[in-house]
């Protein structure tokens, strides 16, 4: 529905009816607060090794965790740092993080030293929870960590391998559950803090409060109509990166909250899979365009029985429709729609309707409808003023769910939420007859590569830091695969004349896999506006003339 409020500004809200949502309550009661009506429920699968736990005995190694990290000395305010891949510990450290009212920044394990090292530094972490896998990150000396140990770094392992100065995480687990301080949480406390670059420039940590959370899940999986219908009978897939937050939210969060079982699985492999969706009869598969992708193509989809999933959601990315349909032949029985999100926002803005309780059927293409309980509108990017349906602009949302801002960033910040709530998303996109919504392009620097963040402002840093570059601009190309991935604009330095090969191992040898450059273009100055600003249009017009 839409309607233009006093100053007439036309703000479209959800078909579905506002719900009340106790966002007043923190993050751990509220996902826990139904867990009497489902308490012998399975809660959490673990994929390699098939152990199972309940609600109830997931929710006591939540509190047992809680109480071994405030012994660690880990208290309200606090920031926890998790460098894990997906699995029972990731939950219990995050939910323990919550308990005692302090906040988790996660991270990718795949994460070079040098990246690892500055999402710790700037979240201002004081313990870091990951694999023994891992340790040796944090000892390289690319970074700077404390050492490990002793009054340095204290860095909890969650296998066997124990690694010297390092603890266990069996400790956590074995700490008494009584022994949680009381603490008073207020609802404005950060409880997740992942790191995003937003419209522009580096990454950022983004913090999202209980409020933001509780708001979040409550918009899709609460009320008497659900925009998310998860169920205590559902299975939901984990297979995306929990540390990226729409599995950490629309999966884990919305899970815990409607008693659903989440199937976790570390790592994504096409056969493993496949086997544990037909092993434990994944009902719910939340998914990315690239995933859908491999699906739609694999030939080992036939050999394996999917006939249990009901729900396909994608997310993260634009979902092609062609691809869509590939897979939705191959699985005729589920519903498959999209969902749009964005970190700051909380981080989801809209959810395909055919999700609720009481289906509406969406097109494919569509974000579906914006969430309740919430206002988004769509502006003209030149003159700010709002658009009506079917005109494109930037999406703005405003909301409870969103968050209270970058962690010590106002500037960023006030350029990123306006004085009057609305945060400005730098997507391109409009709202239908119908109330979906179809994100069409991005007018912020940000490229995403199979839905994973790729900040060109960190990869141009790093590029003119070589003593042979004198100019370098990041910018996305289309990929079949990966729906975008980073290309790069360099002016070599006076008599320089170094090759791409060589400036793509200098920017490889840096970053995780993904933000690796894919080609570099030599040019004699980088296109600017009059105020210094990358002109990155122009960049992107001339890539889509000189690329093959
Ligand atoms: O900050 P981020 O990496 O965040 C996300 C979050 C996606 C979610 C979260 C919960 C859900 O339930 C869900 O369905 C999806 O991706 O990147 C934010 C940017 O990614 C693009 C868009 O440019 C955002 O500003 N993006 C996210 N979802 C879509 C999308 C989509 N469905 N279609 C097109 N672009």
């Amino acid at each position: 529905t839409a309607e233009a409020d006093r100053d007439d500004t036309i703000i479209f809200r959800s078909g579905l009816p506002d719900i009340p949502i106790s966002n007043h309550l923190p993050l751990h009661t509220y996902c826990f607060e139904n867990l009497p009506s489902f308490s012998d429920h399975r809660c959490l699968i673990s994929g390699p090794t098939g152990q199972t736990f309940t609600f109830a005995e997931t929710h006591l190694l939540c509190r047992k965790t809680a109480a071994g990290l405030s012994k660690l000395g880990v208290k309200r305010g606090d920031v926890i740092l998790i460098l894990l891949q997906n699995s029972p510990e990731f939950v219990f450290t995050f939910m323990a993080a919550s308990f005692l009212g302090a906040a988790t920044t996660t991270a990718n394990p795949f994460f070079t030293p040098s990246e690892i090292y500055k999402q710790f530094k700037a979240s201002g972490a004081k313990l870091v929870v990951t694999q023994s896998l891992y340790v040796d990150k944090l000892r390289d000396v690319s970074a700077s960590f404390p050492p490990i140990g002793g009054d340095g770094l204290t860095v909890i392992t969650t296998d066997e391998n124990l690694l010297e100065g390092c603890l266990s995480f069996s400790t956590l687990l074995n700490s008494d559950e009584t022994e949680i301080p009381r603490v008073t949480i207020d609802q404005d406390d950060a409880v997740a803090m992942p790191f995003s670059s937003g419209t522009t420039g580096l990454p950022k940590g983004v913090v999202l409060t209980h409020k933001s959370l509780v708001s979040s899940v409550a918009q899709q999986v609460d009320g008497e109509n659900p925009n998310l219908h998860l169920k205590p009978d559902d299975v939901v897939l984990c297979v995306l990166p929990m540390f990226h937050i729409f599995s950490l939210n629309s999966v884990l969060l919305c899970s815990l909250r409607a008693g659903s079982a989440v199937l976790i699985m570390p790592k994504f492999e096409i056969g493993a899979m496949l086997e544990l969706i037909e092993r434990h009869k994944v009902t719910v598969a939340a998914v990315v365009p690239p995933l859908v992708l491999a699906l739609a193509k694999s030939p080992m989809v036939g050999k394996y029985d999917l006939s249990s999933i009901r729900i396909m959601h994608s997310g993260a990315a634009p979902l092609g429709k062609e691809v869509e349909q590939a897979l939705h032949r191959r699985l005729p029985h589920a519903v498959f729609g999209q969902g749009y999100g964005m970190t700051e926002a909380g981080p989801v803005l809209s959810m395909c309707p055919a999700f609720a309780k009481q289906p509406v059927a969406a097109k494919s293409g569509s974000c579906g409808m914006v969430v309740r309980n919430a206002e988004l509108k769509v502006i003209d990017p030149e003159t700010g003023l709002s658009l009506g349906r079917n005109k494109p602009g930037e999406i703005c949302i405003r909301g409870p769910q969103i968050m209270k801002g970058y962690l010590n960033d106002p500037e960023a910040t006030a350029s990123t939420i306006d004085v009057e709530g609305w945060l400005h998303t730098g997507d391109i996109g409009y709202v239908d007859d119908d109330d979906e919504v179809f994100i069409v392009d991005r007018m912020k620097e940000l490229i995403k590569f199979k839905g994973f963040q790729v900040p060109p402002a960190e990869l141009e840093a790093l590029l003119i830091s070589h003593s042979s570059i004198a100019d370098a601009a990041v910018v996305p190309q289309k990929d079949d695969v990966a729906e975008e991935v980073p290309v790069a604009f360099v002016v070599r330095a006076k008599d320089s004349d170094i090759s791409e090969e060589a400036i793509k191992e200098f920017i490889a040898k840096q970053v995780v896999f993904y933000k690796r450059l894919h080609r570099v273009y030599f040019i004699n100055a980088i296109p600017k506006s009059p105020s210094g600003k990358i002109l990155r249009k122009d960049l992107r017009a001339k890539l889509a003339t000189t690329s093959s």
